[in-house]
């Protein structure tokens, strides 16, 4: 029996993808290395310093120091934190707020399961401040998507097993951390069509139909 939904953030409930870009772009222009969308695509559910690497695969420069990583990665979040700032609650679209809210009425608990750090700032940013009963992201993990930690942590919060527990997805990474949890997994977005979860849905308004099977 299914008493819980765990959301990714980035993707899913809310999409910063242009954000993402456009401060990683900043930081790749500086340094010098060339970086595109497509590049960026691969970024998504994946850890600011993972996404770092994977940008450096295209640097040919000086060898880079950990010293100088840690700085080109706080040079993109800032850049991405004023991004931010832009945000607020028009950023939650009326589809999401009302499935939010349909599947909390139904008496199922609500976490979210986010790789990423800036998770209580967007959280706040769109208005969802104090809204789920669980956080689990960037702050509270070492191990990023794909390995399962940052969802089994969002069940631990919850006080439930994986089994009873549907992850919600739009990153392959986080697909393949959703399974590796023992989780099922509803995707939307690339992981959607790409079919990799166990329930690809085209909009996320199907979900409570999902969830109904599941009950
Ligand atoms: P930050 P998610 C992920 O969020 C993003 O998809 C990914 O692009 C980003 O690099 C990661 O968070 C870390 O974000 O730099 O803010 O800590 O999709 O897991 O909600
Ligand atoms: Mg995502």
């Amino acid at each position: 029996m299914l008493k819980a939904i765990i959301f990714d953030l980035d993707g899913v409930i809310c999409s910063t993808d242009e954000y993402h870009y456009l401060a990683w772009k900043k930081m790749a222009d500086a340094l010098g290395v060339p970086f595109d969308r497509e590049i960026n695509n691969r970024l998504r559910g994946v850890s600011r310093m993972d996404s770092l690497n994977i940008i450096l695969e295209k640097y040919t420069g000086e060898p880079l120091s950990g010293e100088r990583k840690q700085q080109l990665a706080a040079m993109k979040n800032d850049a991405y934190r004023a991004l931010l700032a832009n945000m607020g609650p028009k950023d939650l679209t009326p589809e999401v707020r009302a499935t939010l809210d349909a599947l909390r009425a139904s008496g199922l608990k609500l976490a979210i399961g986010s790789s990423s750090k800036n998770t209580p700032y967007i959280l706040e940013r769109i208005g969802l401040k104090d809204y789920f009963d669980a956080l689990s992201d960037g702050n509270n993990i070492t191990r990023s998507k794909p390995d399962p930690e940052v969802f089994l942590k969002a069940a631990e919060y919850l006080g439930e097993e994986p089994e009873v527990c549907l992850v919600v997805e739009d990153a392959i990474s986080g697909v393949q951390a959703g399974h590796a949890g023992g989780f099922r997994v509803a995707c939307v977005g690339d992981a959607a069509k790409a079919k990799a979860g166990d329930f690809n849905m085209s909009a996320f308004s199907e979900l409570p139909e999902i969830v109904k099977g599941l009950r």
